[in-house]
């Protein structure tokens, strides 16, 4: 028995804070399915929504949350490959038109149609969550719901990142946020990949996760005089990294990765903070040849493959778990960038 009402947090205004309050429970269409909530993880991506950071509108009253994991409790009659029962994963692209170039060709993120969980249609920071059946991850009943939560954006996305560098085992990676939601995973994801760390970011508490998690090297962006020179020095024969990932959510980053970025080094730009500008010098990427790219999420299979390290036991990031009451607190640290990891909030049964 599904019920009419259910418990959400709902940004009722640009800045916030979500308003934790009873709505409706909507009915999946024909293509859709309803997942009940079990886990969701808060992304920053979810707070840039909240403040109309980017340009891209949010949907009004909108119930933020796209990494969130359940079990599907209702399915529309055109819902292929998915059924009553099944544990299921909402994901930032909650749909798109699988008919554009961009769908056929396995490029999804792309479509110009795309739905997106938690900011064009509403997402998981809900009891009950909408998804397109073609578009929800199915998840083996063996995979926890809590810790495969973050899994469905951050991991997904640093997975994808790292393809799309183009490193290989054996190379060095620098990851700047390292200490961060996606940052911590993208460490855990190099490590499998067969790559070497070098973690950036700020304070003891995410210098001591980054080095558990394998970083072979720390440096402190809030302690550090030169950081260009400290990441080098990281980087065997100091030659710089290989792939840097930029996921910090501040501009600076992005326009020094040149720097240090290895020649034939790859630059991937993730991380979204407001307003912000990659600058680089022209000198030193045309005579390095440098390459500097863009990655948004991944695909349907990059997920499926995200959630396969995982599941393989090659994934360990640590999360902190709270309820769904707390998201206002949590939205709080990820502000004042005292998130080391990520959280994941329990939906009330
Ligand atoms: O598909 C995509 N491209 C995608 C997918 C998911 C998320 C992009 N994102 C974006 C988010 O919208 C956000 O802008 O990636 C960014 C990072 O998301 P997150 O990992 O969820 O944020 P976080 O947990 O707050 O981590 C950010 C880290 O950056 C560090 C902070 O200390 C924090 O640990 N950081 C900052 I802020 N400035 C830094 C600097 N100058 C820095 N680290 C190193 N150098
Ligand atoms: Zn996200």
């Amino acid at each position: 028995e599904i019920p009419d009402t259910q418990w959400a947090q709902v940004v009722e205004k640009i800045g916030g804070p979500p308003v934790y309050k009873q709505i409706p429970v909507r009915k999946p269409g024909p293509d859709e399915v309803l997942v009940k909530m079990k886990y969701t993880g808060v992304c920053h991506t979810d707070l840039h929504a909240m403040n109309g950071d980017w340009p891209l509108e949010v949907k009004k009253n909108l119930v933020g949350g796209h990494e969130g994991a359940g079990i599907v409790v209702a399915k529309g009659s055109l819902a292929h490959g998915i059924e009553i029962g099944d544990h299921a994963g909402i994901k930032w692209l909650n749909g798109s038109c699988l008919q554009c170039e961009f769908c056929e060709t396995s490029d999804e993120p792309l479509c110009l149609e795309a739905q997106l969980s938690g900011y064009t249609v509403d997402g998981t920071f809900q009891q009950y969550t909408i998804g397109k059946a073609a578009h929800v991850l199915k998840l083996s009943k063996e995979i926890p719901l809590d810790a495969v939560a973050p899994i469905l954006c951050a991991g997904i996305t640093v997975y994808k990142g790292l393809k799309e560098s183009g490193v290989r085992p054996g190379q060095t990676v620098a990851i700047v946020g390292a200490g961060g939601g996606l940052g911590s995973l993208g460490t855990q994801y190099a490590k499998a990949m067969g790559l070497r760390v070098v973690a950036i970011d700020g304070g003891e508490e995410k210098k001591a996760m980054c080095e558990q998690l394998g970083a072979e090297v720390y440096v402190d962006f809030t302690k550090s005089t030169d950081l260009v020179a400290d990441v080098k020095a990281a980087t065997p024969g100091g030659l710089g990294a290989h792939a840097v990932l930029l996921l910090a959510v501040s501009e600076k980053p992005f326009q020094q990765a040149v720097e240090y970025a290895r020649s034939r080094g790859t630059i991937i730009a993730i991380g979204l903070p407001a307003n912000a500008f990659l600058k680089a010098p022209v000198f030193e990427t045309v005579v390095k040849m440098v390459t500097i790219r863009g990655s948004y999420v991944g695909n349907r299979q990059d997920g499926v493959e995200a959630v396969e390290f995982f599941e393989r036991g090659l994934i360990n990031a640590p999360f902190k778990t709270v309820p769904l009451q707390e998201l206002p607190e949590v939205f709080e640290l990820m502000k004042q960038g005292k998130i080391a990891g990520r959280y994941v909030l329990e939906i009330p049964e």
